[in-house]
């Protein structure tokens, strides 16, 4: 299991063309605006501001890249289902989270973060779909499970699991629950 005592963020990328080649693992963080992802890598590698954190969707626009350890380079991508932007735009991210998604040579694996208080939603099955179609490998992550009482986890756990026909790991940046889980399954 990678110990995570360095890491620094690299650079922001509006597209796959302007994100440099590293020679190293990746894995790439999907999801809705506002699932969490910022905040997961944060608790991931112990640090409370690295990835920005909001509680206006729609601000991570771009396709960031951290470094973990020398050893893996995390990739933050853009949400998708922003109900507040054009069309145009949302095609416009769509392309470049595709073109990332099928392009880039060293992603070894997605993981896609899905709002445990809500039941899946229409584009993260979407999503789910179209990785699947072109074979990318996806891991499930369930995120802000401590909002969810004990007695009511396993079944919101077991919707996103069945939904989405994957394993999921329970994950919360709050109390860091899931985080070794996430750990062991990282590359490198
Ligand atoms: N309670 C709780 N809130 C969370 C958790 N993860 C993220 N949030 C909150 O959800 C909002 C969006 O998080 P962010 O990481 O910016 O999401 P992103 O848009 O996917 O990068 C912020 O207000 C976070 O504080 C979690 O595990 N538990
Ligand atoms: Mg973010």
């Amino acid at each position: 299991m990678i110990k995570v005592t360095r890491v620094e963020f690299l650079i922001s990328c509006p597209s796959l063309k302007k994100c440099p080649e590293y020679n190293l693992p990746e894995i790439a963080l999907i999801g809705r605006s506002n699932v969490g992802k910022s905040s997961f890598i944060n608790t991931l590698v112990n640090r409370k501001n690295l990835a920005r954190t909001s509680n206006t969707p729609g601000k991570t626009r771009l396709i960031n890249l951290y470094k973990v350890q020398d050893r893996l380079i995390i990739a933050d991508l853009p949400g998708y289902g922003y109900a507040r932007v054009s069309k145009k735009e949302k095609e416009s991210w769509a392309k470049t989270l595709e073109d990332y998604l099928l392009n880039r040579k060293t992603l070894k694996y997605v993981i896609q973060l899905i709002d445990a208080r809500h039941e899946v939603q229409k584009n993260d099955l979407q999503m789910r779909e179209w990785l699947d179609y072109y074979k990318i490998s996806a891991v499930t992550v369930a995120t802000k499970i401590d909002t969810i009482s004990k007695n009511k986890l396993p079944a919101a756990l077991k919707q996103i699991s069945e939904t989405l026909s994957s394993e999921v790991i329970g994950f919360s940046a709050k109390t860091g629950f899931g985080k070794e889980k996430i750990l062991k399954l990282l590359p490198g």
